[in-house]
């Protein structure tokens, strides 16, 4: 049997983000960016390199109830919350968030037998570059199909 490997992650589900950090998609900060709990226990994960150091918030919105974390680039863990903004979602906050690092991000449903769809904005402070950003996501890998990717300069 013939097995041919393309850049897109084989898997049994359908799955618009990474289970795992080593498979965190790169998503921006100031958007909105929209994702769904594809299947019972499906987690989804996301970096984002900050553009300078500061105050963020992760806030989500839709009617998934999520269950959010943060953690830094080497998994080592900074925060997760469940229900701290708008009844069922969530909104994690951290004032020293550094300049240049990257951040994981890991959200689940709190069921983890529901699925649908929710929505995810990292609200980053305001700054203004010149750059295309082409140097925001360093080290992306395992993005998946159909993901909208932010930022490369190709
Ligand atoms: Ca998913
Ligand atoms: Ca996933
Ligand atoms: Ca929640």
């Amino acid at each position: 049997m013939m097995l041919s490997f393309t850049c897109s992650m084989v898997s049994a589900y359908n799955d618009d983000y990474g289970n795992s950090f080593a498979y965190a998609s790169p998503v921006s900060v100031n958007l909105t960016f929209h994702g769904a709990i594809d299947y019972g226990g499906d987690v989804d994960c996301f970096k984002f390199k900050a553009p300078i150091s500061g105050e963020y918030t992760i806030t989500s919105s839709g009617t998934m109830d999520l269950v959010g974390y943060l953690y830094y680039y080497d998994g080592w863990e900074i925060d997760y919350v469940d229900d701290s903004a708008d009844g069922i979602n969530f909104e994690l906050y951290d004032d020293d968030i550094q300049g240049g690092q990257i951040y994981l991000i890991k959200v689940e449903a709190r069921n983890p037998y529901t699925t649908g769809d929710y929505s995810i904005r990292i609200d980053a402070p305001y700054y203004s570059s010149a750059d295309d950003h082409s140097s925001t996501f360093i080290g992306a890998s395992g993005i998946l199909p159909d993901t909208n990717v932010v930022g490369y300069r190709l």
